[in-house]
C-alpha cells in the first residue's frame, strides 16, 4: 500500500503518508532533534522506541479515549492511523513548571491563565496539573493560550471535553512513571474528531519527543532538570562551542551509542518490554 501512498508532509523528525483515502502512515524515523535543530546524524532505534512507546500507550489508555492506531507495522516504526479532522490547538497537560510554562510563570505570574501559587522555583511540581493549550504555529513556536482563545478556536464544550481527557490521561501515565522512578514532567496530546464528531486522541502519545521524562532520582526543582534521553547529546553539542544554529554538529560514535542505550532503556522501563522481543514482534505492545 505504501507505493500508492501520498506524502502529506513532514514533521523534523516524522513522515505523514495518506492511502486508502480515510487512512494514514505515520513513519517515525531515527533523526533526533535538540535546541530545535535536527542533527545530522542519526540514533538507531529512536524511531521504533518512539512508535512502541506511543502504541503501548494508546493501548494502555483505550478505556479513557479512542485513539487513531490503527495497526502497527512489521518494520516497528510505522503505524496505521485513522485519517481525522484535527483540532486547531494543542492540548498540554503540565504537572510541573518547565520550558515555556517556567517562562510565562516568570513574567506573569500565570500560565494559560491559570494563576499560580507565588515563590515558585523552575521544576516545581505544581499543586496539581493544569490544561495549558497552544496554537498550534506553521512556523516557530505553539504559543501558549488562555481558556477563552482556546474556546473561540474549538468551542466551548468541545473545549471541556479535551481539558478533562487530557487531565484524566495525564494523571493515568504520571501515576505509572512515577511508580516506575520517572517524572513525567508535562506532555502535548493531539485530538481530531471523526465523522460521527467524535474525539479520539491521535498523533503520538507520552513519548520523550511529545513529553517531558525526569529520572525521579536525580529531580531537583531550582534549575532546569537533566533530559531522560536527549542530556548526552544536549551536553555534548553544547560542548563543542555550538551555537544551536542549524547545522548542528555531527555526533561521535560514543554519543550515538549512549543515545540509544537510553531510548531503549525508557522503553523497557515504561513498558516492561525488552526492546529485543519489540523489534522481533512489535504488536507486544498492543
Ligand atoms: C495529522 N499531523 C502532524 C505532521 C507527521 C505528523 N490521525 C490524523 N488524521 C489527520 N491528520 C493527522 C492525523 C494524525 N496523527 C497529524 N498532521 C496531521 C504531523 C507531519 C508529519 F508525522
Amino acid at each position: 500500500m505504501s507505493d500508492t501512498a501520498t506524502h502529506l508532509g513532514s514533521g523534523k523528525v516524522r513522515e505523514l503518508y495518506a492511502f486508502d483515502d480515510d487512512k494514514l502512515l505515520l513513519v517515525a524515523s531515527d533523526r533526533i532533534s535538540t535546541f530545535d535543530v535536527v542533527l545530522p546524524t542519526e540514533i538507531p532505534d529512536k524511531g521504533r522506541v518512539l512508535t512502541g512507546l506511543s502504541a503501548f500507550w494508546f493501548r494502555q489508555t483505550s478505556g479513557l479515549v479512542p485513539n487513531h492506531l490503527l495497526a502497527l507495522r512489521s518494520d516497528g516504526r510505522s503505524t496505521e492511523c485513522r485519517r481525522l479532522e484535527m483540532l486547531p490547538i494543542e492540548c498540554v497537560v503540565r504537572g510541573y513548571l518547565a520550558g515555556s510554562g517556567w517562562k510565562d510563570y516568570v513574567a506573569t505570574g500565570e500560565v494559560c491563565g491559570h494563576r499560580l501559587p507565588a515563590g515558585l522555583v523552575e521544576s516545581d511540581q505544581l499543586p496539581e496539573p493544569i490544561f495549558t493549550p497552544a496554537t498550534k504555529a506553521q512556523t516557530g513556536h505553539d504559543e501558549n493560550i488562555d481558556r477563552a482563545a482556546a474556546a473561540d478556536l474549538v468551542g466551548e464544550e468541545r473545549y471541556d471535553e479535551v481539558e478533562r481527557l487530557s487531565l484524566a490521561l495525564y494523571r493515568t501515565v504520571s501515576e505509572r512513571a512515577a511508580a516506575l522512578g520517572i517524572v513525567l514532567a508535562d506532555t502535548k496530546l493531539e485530538f481530531g474528531l471523526d465523522d460521527d464528531g467524535r474525539l479520539v486522541l491521535a498523533d503520538e502519545a507520552f513519548t520523550p519527543d511529545s513529553s517531558r521524562f525526569w529520572p525521579a532520582d536525580e529531580y531537583a526543582p531550582g534549575g532546569p532538570q537533566p533530559s531522560f534521553d536527549k542530556q548526552f547529546v544536549r551536553d555534548w553539542c553544547l560542548g563543542t562551542g555550538w551555537d544551536r544554529t542549524a547545522p548542528g554538529p555531527a555526533l561521535p560514535p560514543d554519543v550515538v551509542d549512549g543515545t540509544r542505550e537510553r531510548y531503549r532503556e525508557a522503553f523497557e522501563l515504561l513498558t516492561g518490554i525488552p526492546f529485543s522481543r519489540y523489534v522481533g514482534d512489535p504488536e507486544i505492545v498492543l
